[in-house]
C-alpha cells in the first residue's frame, strides 16, 4: 500500500515483466508511400515491395525488440501463389505473419457494397475472397484474420438496413466455420467513410452482435480512431473485455475522423487509461489477456520508420504509466466513493515520467536505450532510400 493517491514509486520487476510481454504489431501499409485523396507527398525511403516492408518493419523489431509480428493486407501484400515465399521472408527476418487482413472494398464490383451487397454473385464472390484469405493466413502461418468492411451506404433510402445485417451475419458465420480452430476472427467497426450515410458495421455494439453470432472465436477489433468525437473508448474497451470479446486494437491517433496520426499524438491519456482497464481486467483475471495490440498507421508527412518507432516507444510509456498505477488503491478509493482520491491515482501514474526507468529497462534486455535515436543515428534510411529511389525511378518516369 502507497501513500494517498500516488502511484507505485517505480515499475516492479513484476510490472517490467509484463511490459516486456506486450507485443506490437506493425502494419506493412505504415511503411509505404501513402496519402489522402488530394494526393500522395512520396518518401525516399518509403518502401516499395513487400520485402522492403517487411526490411523496416525488421529494422523496428531490431530496436525495440517489441514488434515480432506483421500486419498483412492480402491484396496489397500477397501476390497469387506466394503465400509461402511471404512467410519465409518474413522468417528470414526474425519476423512472423501476424493479422491476415482481406480486401473487399478496393474491387470496382464492390461499389455497391461486398458481402451485404444486393446481388448474390457479387455477396459470393466476396466471400471466396475472404474464404480464400483463411486458407491464405494457414498457410502464412497466421491465427488472426482481421476483417474490415468498407459496406455501407451513402443516402438515404439506398439500401435495406435489416437485409443487409442479414446479409452479413451469413457471411461471417460461412467463414468462421472455414477458420481452423487457432484461428481468431477480428470484426472491426467503423462509422463511416468511405460510406457517409451509414457503414453496415458502424460500433462496437454491432460488431459484437455479429462476432457473437459468428462463432465462438470472433472478438471485436477496436480501432482508436473510429469513434465519434467524445466518444469512452475506454469504457468500451472494459465492457468488451469483462465479456471477453475484446480481441484486438488497431492504435493510432485522430482528432477529427480516421485521421490515422500517431499514437498518443492528440490523446495520450487516451490510450493510458485504455490501458489502466485492460491492467484492471487483467488483475482480475489473474492473467494477461488474449488481445492482438496492433497499429494501424499511415503517415503522410513523416518519416515512416521514425514514426514506428515513435509510436511503439509511446505505446510502450503509456502502458508503463498505466503499471503504475496502484490498482489496489484505487480499488479501495472507489470503495470508500473517495472520488478525488480514485482520479489522482491515475493523474499521478500518468504524471510520473517514466522515460528513464524504460531506458533502463531496454539496456537491461541489450537495446537502445532510445530505439529512435539509434535509428536516427544508424543511417538505416539514407542506406535504403538510395536503392529505393533507383527502383522506383526505373519503374515509374513520373516519379523524380
Ligand atoms: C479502415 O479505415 C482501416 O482502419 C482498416 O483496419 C483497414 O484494414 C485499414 O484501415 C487500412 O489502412
Ligand atoms: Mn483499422
Amino acid at each position: 500500500m502507497y501513500d494517498e493517491g500516488m502511484p507505485k514509486p517505480s515499475l516492479t520487476d513484476e510490472d517490467l515483466a509484463r511490459l516486456s510481454r506486450l507485443q506490437i504489431e506493425l502494419p506493412t501499409w505504415g511503411f509505404a508511400d501513402t496519402g489522402t485523396r488530394f494526393g500522395k507527398f512520396l518518401q525516399d525511403a518509403a518502401a516499395v515491395t513487400l520485402e522492403d516492408k517487411l526490411d523496416d518493419a525488421a529494422e523496428v523489431h531490431r530496436l525495440t525488440g517489441a514488434c515480432p509480428s506483421v500486419a498483412l493486407h492480402v491484396l496489397w501484400d500477397v501476390p497469387d501463389g506466394e503465400a509461402a515465399a511471404v512467410r519465409s521472408e518474413a522468417t528470414k527476418r526474425g519476423l512472423r505473419i501476424g493479422s491476415v487482413n482481406p480486401n473487399v472494398f478496393q474491387d470496382q464490383r464492390y461499389r455497391f457494397g461486398s458481402v451485404a451487397n444486393a446481388s448474390p454473385a457479387i455477396r459470393a464472390r466476396a466471400v471466396n475472397h475472404l474464404l480464400e484469405s483463411v486458407r491464405l493466413a494457414s498457410e502464412l502461418g497466421s491465427n488472426t484474420l482481421a476483417l474490415w468492411f468498407a459496406d455501407g451506404t451513402n443516402y438515404p433510402g439506398q439500401g435495406n438496413v435489416r437485409r443487409r445485417k442479414r446479409a452479413f451475419e451469413a457471411a461471417l458465420r460461412e467463414v468462421h466455420e472455414a477458420m481452423p480452430p487457432s484461428m481468431t476472427m477480428l470484426v472491426e467497426y467503423k462509422p463511416f467513410e468511405p460510406a457517409f450515410y451509414f457503414t453496415d458495421i458502424a460500433d462496437w455494439g454491432m460488431a459484437y452482435v455479429h462476432a457473437r453470432k459468428a462463432g465462438p472465436r470472433a472478438k471485436v477489433l477496436v480501432d482508436t480512431g473510429h469513434h465519434y468525437p467524445g466518444q469512452n473508448i475506454e469504457q468500451i474497451v472494459a465492457f468488451l473485455a469483462d465479456e471477453s470479446m475484446l480481441g484486438g486494437f488497431h492504435f493510432n491517433d485522430r482528432h477529427y475522423a480516421d485521421d490515422d496520426l500517431t499514437t498518443g499524438s492528440i490523446d495520450p491519456a487516451r490510450i493510458f487509461r485504455i490501458f489502466v482497464e485492460i491492467l484492471s481486467a487483467e488483475r482480475d483475471a489473474g492473467s494477461d489477456l488474449p488481445i492482438e495490440y496492433m497499429i494501424d498507421q499511415s503517415h503522410n508527412i513523416k518519416p515512416k520508420i521514425e514514426a514506428m518507432l515513435q509510436t511503439v516507444m509511446t505505446i510502450q510509456e503509456l502502458f508503463a504509466k498505466a503499471l503504475l498505477v496502484d490498482q489496489e488503491v484505487l480499488d479501495d478509493r472507489r470503495l470508500m466513493n473517495d472520488v478525488v482520491g480514485a482520479e489522482e491515482c491515475l493523474k499521478s501514474a500518468f504524471a510520473t515520467d517514466v522515460r528513464g526507468e524504460l531506458a533502463g529497462w531496454r539496456r537491461s534486455r541489450g537495446l537502445p536505450e532510445s530505439p529512435l535515436e539509434a535509428h536516427r543515428l544508424g543511417g538505416y534510411e539514407a542506406r535504403v532510400a538510395v536503392d529505393r529511389v533507383r527502383r522506383k525511378a526505373a519503374s515509374s518516369a513520373s516519379y523524380a
